[in-house]
């Protein structure tokens, strides 16, 4: 074993190619509650995330947009920083693959070891290009007229001169790592998957281009006349962002290899094959797990802009606050499989777990004990239960949930068994101890939802520790909102 001490999870490093949707927002909070959950234990914890700048369907939304390359960059980033402080997303940095101090030297670094390995060829290249995907497609792969499978658009057809990664070569090593779980993909489904990809064999990949080529990029060691492909250069985030190929190293000691990099099935070749080969040919340690999430879905299609059934995070945060907008991504939609969302579904939701579940349990909790009790109880520290611990250790925060709201539906249960509101006018002792016990359970789930909704569990650890009872955590809504399209 390494001797690594910290637990290190990443988001991928989106494109700033548009605003953020809820696609994005799931997998950044997702992280965030894993990360929030290895802190409160007092682990030494490290959460990145970023933009994958040098692309090529970047610079095609600036030039639609009409605004100059620098300043579309800047301003996509700059709201990336903004979902995440609206949605409490606790990153440690945040990663831009342009930032030539913090990311090219690593990037640069990694690449001159490959060609150390001898990984590293020269050849041409005929083939088809999608901008969309970043990446080549198969002529077998091409749907009718000629279209990308994963993309509404015509792939170019390109013949050039490129660097070439021996991904060939590290094939079968990768796929008895993942076999033998060194390399851990979660869900099963999902290693079967990639496994049985492996199994019908795999290319070397093309992984510069003509500098000519492309409008900006990594230049290539030693043949500035090349850009890195931007996969390449992508990928290599996960420890340029812990100082790989810089003078401080100390991050780099402390966190890798990552305990899990959280991706969306769309990328899953790129994370579970080409990454580690280049981490095997670098003669680096592998990720120990790939936690791969279904995909968002909204009215049953896959959230795209396209099909223009996108909804805009920040809106829906507006319209129901940070915390609701977690719940629904946390315990609504299951980190293994894809899961749906339509404003209709959510509103529902809200009303039926947090407007009357949660936030009426502690608004009747807290009305009781400030009225009945003269001074909030004693509040032991009661250890996780294996159960929430468990899940949460293997990032499986829906059933982490499922558990929270159990305590939250027996502590309803207790209330309507007891009936302190009654009991008080026979027997006030007694029912001053079922109240005791009440918003003491009460402080538990408080501390067991912080990691999910952080200001929720602040809130009921305050209205605990005054004896008070909070304002609405969850207001009643009226009418649907009409959610504005980003
Ligand atoms: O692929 N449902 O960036 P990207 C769930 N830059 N998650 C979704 C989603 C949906 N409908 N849509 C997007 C890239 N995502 C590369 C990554 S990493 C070295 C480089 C999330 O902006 C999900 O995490 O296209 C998915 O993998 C990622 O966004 C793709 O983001």
């Amino acid at each position: 074993m390494e001797a690594k001490k910290g637990f290190y999870i990443t988001t991928p490093i989106f494109y700033p190619n548009a605003k953020l949707h809820m696609g994005h927002a799931y997998t950044a909070v997702l992280c965030d509650s894993v990360a929030r959950f290895h802190r409160s234990r007092g682990e030494d914890t490290y959460f990145l995330s970023g933009a994958d700048e040098h692309s090529e369907k970047v610079v095609r939304a600036a030039a639609a947009a009409g605004v100059p390359l620098q300043e579309y960059l800047d301003r996509i980033v700059e709201n990336f920083h903004a979902l995440y402080a609206l949605l409490d997303v606790s990153i440690d940095q945040f990663i831009r693959t342009t930032d030539q101090t913090v990311h090219w030297p690593g990037a640069q670094e990694m690449w001159r070891r490959m060609v150390a390995a001898g990984d590293i060829y020269k050849a041409t290249y005929r083939g088809w290009y999608c901008v969309g995907a970043e990446s080549f497609v198969q002529e077998k792969d091409l749907r009718a007229g000629g279209l990308c499978p994963d993309h509404d658009e015509k792939p170019v057809l390109m013949e050039e001169e490129n660097y070439f990664f021996r991904l060939s070569k590290y094939a079968p090593l990768i796929a008895d790592k993942i076999t033998r779980d060194e390399l851990r993909i979660v869900p099963e489904t999902r290693k079967r998957e990639i496994l049985s990809f492996i199994a019908q064999g795999v290319e070397d990949i093309s992984f510069s281009r003509p500098r000519e080529k492309v409008t900006f990029g990594i230049p290539v060691p030693d043949d500035p006349s090349h850009r890195m492909y931007v996969w390449c250069d992508a990928l290599a985030n996960y420890i340029t962002a812990l100082g790989y190929g810089r003078e401080d190293t100390a991050l780099f000691q402390t966190f890798w290899p990552a305990d899990y990099h959280v991706i969306g099935k769309d990328i899953l070749r790129f994370h579970a094959v080409v990454w580690p080969a280049m981490l095997l040919s670098a003669n680096l340690p592998l990720p120990r797990h790939i936690l791969v999430h279904g995909m968002i879905t909204s009215g049953g299609r896959k959230m795209s802009k396209s099909l223009g059934n996108v909804i805009d995070p920040m809106a829906l945060v507006e319209a129901y606050g940070t915390d609701a907008v977690r719940y629904y991504l946390l315990r609504e939609i299951s980190p293994f499989e894809d899961g749906d969302l339509t404003v209709e579904k959510f509103h529902e939701v809200y009303h039926a777990h947090l407007a009357n579940g949660l936030g009426n349990t502690v608004a009747r909790i807290t009305a009781m004990a400030s009225q009945h009790l003269e001074a909030p109880p004693e509040v032991p520290l009661l250890p996780l239960p294996a159960r929430y611990v468990r899940a949460f250790e293997a990032c499986d925060v829906k059933t982490a949930a499922d558990y929270v709201w159990e305590e939250i539906a027996a502590l309803d249960r207790t209330i309507q068994e007891t009936q302190p509101f009654k009991l008080v006018r026979i027997d006030r002792t007694a029912a001053q101890e079922v109240l005791r016990d009440l918003v003491v359970r009460l402080a538990q789930v408080g501390r067991l939802l912080a990691p999910l909704l952080p200001r929720t569990a602040a809130a009921i650890a305050e209205a605990v520790r005054a004896n008070t009872k909070p304002p609405a955590l969850f207001a009643r809504k009226e009418a649907l909102p009409t959610l504005p399209l980003p």
